[in-house]
């Protein structure tokens, strides 16, 4: 009898010491999405790639990479209503729609999921805070300056998109909207903004419409690392490669070869490694509670140092590099 109280007892300690064990095990392991615009874009496999480096150098975390095959709100709703229903502890996500996305991210928010944005944000009702890469406002007039230095001020020029509903994107095309009304620009007449959703045949599609409907065309802005890519590309088989001038946001490794052959000779970029490791560390630190989200503060976000969180709980990172012929190689070896 009392060899059998003895073993009952010590199965019962090793059975709460198992839990306590396995508690701890759970509770060490923040579990963190990052949700992207689409899969298949180059740019959020980086985006990965730097949230994979910001997961090993904390520690403890397991990240999750997710996205819809088209660049839709509605692919990334279900994503998110699932990713409540797997309880992770916080979502990292690139927006297909500034205003769609709000109700299933406050639902997040409400099941105590940490939600932030980053690349291309959700409203502020919808996230606590959005990591830019760079201020919108520069992005946007930076893109037009580019353009108009390459086209001597003069001429038609269009804008090839991502997805129509893109926060980032249509944040850009406002303020190019804005740059072009100042006084040097009275040459150029922006003829058409269109849309390839981030999917490299429907964006060179695009771009081959664009030649065909504006015969006089001089200048196109792709603020999309696909859309530039197929650009160049489609500017190639058409033969108009120096004759419609291209700029716009684009992955050194994409662009090489046109950046190198002159059809595209100047572009722009962030470093998206550093964008989704910033993100993925900032979202484990609001996990954790070791950063509160709040305006005005200062964030040391690793090997990036300090990143200040700015009115509507938006903190901007840098301005973007600029590549041309001499520093392409380089770069198109990292991203
Ligand atoms: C595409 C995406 C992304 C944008 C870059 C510049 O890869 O639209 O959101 O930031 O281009």
């Amino acid at each position: 009898m009392k060899k059998q109280k003895f073993i009952l007892t010590m199965v019962l300690i090793a059975v709460f010491l198992l839990s306590v064990v396995s508690f701890a095990g759970a509770q060490e392991n923040v579990r963190i999405a990052m949700l992207v615009k689409n899969l298949g874009n180059a740019f959020f496999e980086a985006c990965r790639d730097g949230g994979l480096e910001a997961a090993k150098e904390l520690g403890g975390i397991e990240f999750i990479f997710q996205g819809p095959t088209t660049p839709t709100a509605e692919g990334q709703i279900e994503i998110i209503d699932s990713l409540i229903a797997q309880k992770v502890n916080a979502i990292v996500i690139s927006a297909n729609d500034v205003d769609a996305l709000v109700p299933v991210c406050q639902r997040a928010m409400k099941s105590g999921i940490t939600v932030i944005s980053f690349d291309s944000g959700v409203a502020p009702e919808g996230r606590i805070l959005h990591l830019a890469p760079s201020s919108s406002e520069f992005i946007g007039r930076s893109q037009v300056k580019m353009l108009a230095n390459l086209i001597d001020y003069k001429g038609e020029i269009a804008v090839l998109s991502a997805s129509s509903q893109a926060t980032n994107q249509n944040e850009w095309i406002e303020w190019m909207k804005e740059e072009l009304k100042e006084p040097a620009y009275k040459d150029m007449k922006l003829v058409a903004v269109v849309y390839g959703d981030d999917l490299s045949d429907k964006s060179y599609r695009e771009a081959t419409g664009l030649f065909k409907s504006y015969p006089d065309l001089r200048g196109i802005i792709s603020p999309t690392t696909v859309g530039i890519a197929a650009t160049g590309k489609a500017l190639e088989d058409a033969g108009k490669s120096g004759k419609i001038e291209l700029t716009g946001l684009g992955l050194p490794s994409e662009m090489k070869q046109y950046i190198k052959n002159g059809t595209c000779r100047q572009m722009s970029l962030w470093n998206p490694i550093d964008l989704g490791y910033s993100s993925t560390y900032i979202a484990y630190k609001l996990v954790k509670g070791e950063f509160q989200g709040k305006e005005g503060e200062v964030m040391k976000v690793g090997r990036m140092g300090e990143i200040k969180i700015g009115p509507d709980n938006v903190a901007v990172m840098s301005e973007p590099f600029i590549f041309e012929k001499d520093n392409i190689d380089k770069f198109a070896e990292i991203y």
